[in-house]
This record gives structure tokens, C-alpha cells and sequence, in this order.
């Protein structure tokens, strides 16, 4: 193939249009170097990067510790299919489960994966162990959840469009309000095996429920032998300000799903923790994936683990968000409405009366800032947990002007 000319931004918008489908509409900018925060679209512009991949990038661009590991992986082994064991699975789960506190670990690529686990895992414990009638077991939901896109996920979606000409879509999933603890026990029945909530709802606006939602539940949970499954993938490895969003309200999940971050920026990585209480239920030959456990993502989970406690990103996240989340309040925006959010996770709401939150962020890109909305109202910001303060407080005259309605 011949080598394919430097083509510019408006070029690579016409190849992926042509060829691609249109399931997105991306900011209309082509990135082909990242840094640490730093990225770079073709025509040489620099942008700081305030999404950080929704939250996969916690360490940051090519972190070097992480990218050494997958060099030297790389020139080892990649792939080994689970029909034999890898010498990186092992250790990967030994630090997976020591750093978590759970006795074992099913790993797998994606966050949907993950959570396809979890609903597997806790309905086959519903029949095997807490005796519920075959194929009658339910999970409990939350509105406002996003937990992937396969069709089993999506089914239970509060979200139309997430839903729309995908039917039809598996049973056994209930949907009930968000921070609201009386609705959530009246909804519980015997035949209730789990309760899959984000502990800080991510796509759903970063919203954060009120405190004791969490720890009420989880109560209620135990309470009635109802499995608790914290979603983490957004909100874990650092993103709140916590090693797990869970330890806010000093829950400890039956079931904690992660994924993002545990990639390390680079590779497809998730993982299904539980104790064996629950993972016992797993037979060879139950469940799996081709890629699940391979050498390369074990090696790469590994280093993602090693930098996230070595650099305390759970602190850095917790510190500068909550002095982030002040400086963006003091600003004083007629345009918003309230800052939310934990650590690094935040969320600025557009009032209504000023309009959609894309503009402003297509302002943010003009002045070199990435950030994307999230359900038409909120700028999420959600940088890499390496950023310094320094480059935030630079970051912030841009987004006082573009939130002054510059
Ligand atoms: C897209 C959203 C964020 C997640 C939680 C599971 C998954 C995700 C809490 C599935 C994935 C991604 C998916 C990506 C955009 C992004 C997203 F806008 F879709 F909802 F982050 F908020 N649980 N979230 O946030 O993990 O299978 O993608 O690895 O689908 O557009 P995945």
C-alpha cells in the first residue's frame, strides 16, 4: 500500500464520513500525537485534554511506565487463548485482588463485558445458591444508567435513544429512580439476585446521589440477599478521589466492575472482582473471551496499577478536584447552574435559558481545550489524574471566558 499522504483536518472528516459508520458526531478535530494531558491534532494545533477517553485515560497520554511495559511485553508473548495459562494472568490477579481487597478477579476487555459478567455471575448465584426459581431471577437498575451497549445492557436503559430499533431486549432487569432508597426496597423481591448502580452516574450528567444513598442500599442489600454491584468503570482507579467511588460512604460492593482505566490509556482491559462466595459459581467452560486475560493486557493492567498507587492518583484526583470544583464555581457564570461532581469527575450544568452545552464546548476546543458534553446540559470535565495544578489554573482563564459567554 502506498504510504498515505499527510492529509489535513477537513480530509480525514471526509475519509471516516465516507467510509465510517455514523454512529458518533465527534468535535471536528483528528488527533494523531498525545502526551500526558497533551494532545495534538494534524495541523499541529496542541489541545489540552479535559476527557481523558471518558475516563480511561486516568494516567494520563503513553504514560512512559506503562508503554515500557507493553514494549517489553510486546517482544514476549501477546496471546495465548485461555486454553493455556500465560505467565502475566497470575500475577495481574494477585495485585488486582490484593489492591481491591476481593479474593478473586474474572478478567475481561471491555466494560460491557464486564457488566455481562456481573449480571451472569449473580443470576447463576440466584439459582445455585440463594435458591431463586430458574430463569426467574431480576436485577435492579437505576434510571439515568449507562452500563455499555450490547443489547442486554441497552435493554434496561432509561435512555430512548440508547434503545431505539434495538429490541427485543432481554427480561429480568427492573428500573428504578436514582437516590431513592424507599423505591429501591419496594422494588425488591425475592427473586431480586442484584442491584447494579454507578455509584456516581457518569453519562447520566455526573450526578451524585445524596449521601447515605449508597450506604443505605447496600444495607438493604444485605438485608435481603441482593447482590451489590458497584459500576466502577467510570468511577473507579482514582476518578472520584478514592481508589473505588464506593469508599465516599464506606460501602464494600459484593461485586465491583472496572475497566478504562485498568487499560492504562492503551489496551482494552476489564475485570470482574467478587469474593468466591460469588465467583464460585464460574465452571470451566461457563463463560470467557479470546482475549480475556491475555499476556499483553496483564502486563499492561499491571503497569496501570502500579503507576495509579505509585503516583497516589486517588489523592492528586481529590485534591484537585475539590479546589478545581471551587475555582469553576467562583467564576460566577450567568450561564450556570451549579458545579458537581467528586475529585476529578466533574460536571458544569448549563442553565436551560443559556442554551445547550455544546457550544460551549466547541468554544473550549477554539481556545484548546477538549472537553464533551454529556446529556445536552453538562460540560463534563474529566482530565487525566496526572494534570498539575499549574496547567488547571491555565486552563481556567480560557474557561471563565468561554463560560462568561466568550
Ligand atoms: C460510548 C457514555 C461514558 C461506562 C460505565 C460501562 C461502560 C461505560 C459506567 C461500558 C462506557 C463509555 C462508552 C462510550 C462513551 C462512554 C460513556 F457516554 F457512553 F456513557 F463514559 F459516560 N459502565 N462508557 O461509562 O464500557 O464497553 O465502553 O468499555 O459507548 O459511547 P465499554
Amino acid at each position: 500500500m502506498a504510504e498515505v499522504m499527510r492529509k489535513d483536518t477537513h480530509e480525514y472528516l471526509e475519509e471516516v464520513d465516507l467510509y465510517g459508520a455514523h454512529n458518533y458526531k465527534p468535535l471536528p478535530v483528528v488527533l494523531d500525537r498525545g502526551e500526558g494531558v497533551w494532545v495534538w491534532d494534524v495541523d499541529g494545533r496542541k489541545y489540552l485534554d479535559m476527557l481523558a477517553a471518558y475516563s480511561a485515560l486516568n494516567q494520563g497520554h503513553r504514560h512512559p511506565a506503562i508503554v515500557q511495559a507493553a514494549r517489553d511485553q510486546l517482544d514476549r508473548i501477546t496471546l495465548t487463548s485461555r486454553a493455556f495459562h500465560n505467565d502475566q494472568m497470575g500475577p495481574f490477579l494477585r495485585e488486582l485482588c490484593e489492591t481491591s481487597g476481593y479474593e478473586k478477579a474474572l478478567l475481561m476487555n471491555t466494560g460491557a463485558e464486564a457488566v455481562e459478567t456481573a449480571i451472569k455471575m449473580v443470576r447463576k448465584w440466584g439459582y445455585d445458591i440463594k435458591g431463586v426459581p430458574r430463569d426467574q431471577a431480576e436485577i435492579l437498575v437505576c434510571s439515568g444508567n449507562f452500563h455499555g451497549r450490547t443489547t442486554t445492557v441497552v435493554g434496561f436503559s432509561s435512555e430512548e435513544a440508547y434503545r431505539k430499533g434495538f429490541g427485543p431486549f432481554a427480561p429480568g432487569f427492573r428500573v428504578v429512580p436514582y437516590g431513592d432508597v424507599d423505591a429501591f426496597r419496594a422494588a425488591v423481591t425475592p427473586n431480586t439476585v442484584g442491584f447494579l448502580v454507578e455509584p456516581i452516574q457518569g453519562e447520566g450528567g455526573v450526578v451524585v446521589p445524596r449521601d447515605g444513598y449508597l450506604q443505605e442500599t447496600r444495607e438493604i442489600c444485605a438485608e435481603k440477599g441482593v447482590a451489590f454491584i458497584a459500576d466502577e468503570i467510570q468511577t473507579g482507579l482514582g476518578r472520584t478521589g478514592r481508589l473505588f467511588c464506593s469508599e465516599w460512604e464506606d460501602v464494600r460492593p459484593d461485586v465491583i466492575i472496572l475497566g478504562k482505566a485498568l487499560g492504562g490509556g492503551i489496551y482494552p482491559v476489564s475485570a470482574t472482582l467478587a469474593d468466591d462466595e460469588f465467583m464460585q459459581v464460574f465452571q470451566p467452560g461457563d463463560h470467557g473471551s479470546t482475549f480475556g486475560g491475555n499476556p499483553l493486557g496483564a502486563a499492561i493492567g499491571r503497569a496501570s496499577l502500579k503507576v495509579m498507587l505509585e503516583e497516589d492518583l486517588p489523592r492528586r484526583s481529590a485534591e484537585l478536584g475539590e479546589w478545581f470544583m471551587e475555582e469553576l464555581r467562583n467564576i460566577g457564570s450567568p450561564h450556570v447552574d451549579h458545579v458537581r461532581g467528586r475529585g476529578l469527575m466533574i460536571g458544569v450544568v448549563i442553565k436551560d435559558s443559556s442554551g445547550p452545552a455544546r457550544p460551549f464546548c466547541e468554544r473550549l476546543q477554539d481556545r484548546g481545550i477538549l472537553a464533551k458534553e454529556t446529556h445536552h446540559q453538562v460540560i463534563r470535565f474529566t482530565p487525566p489524574l496526572v494534570i498539575s495544578q499549574e496547567v488547571l489554573r491555565d486552563a481556567l482563564e480560557n474557561i471563565a471566558e468561554v463560560l462568561e459567554g466568550g
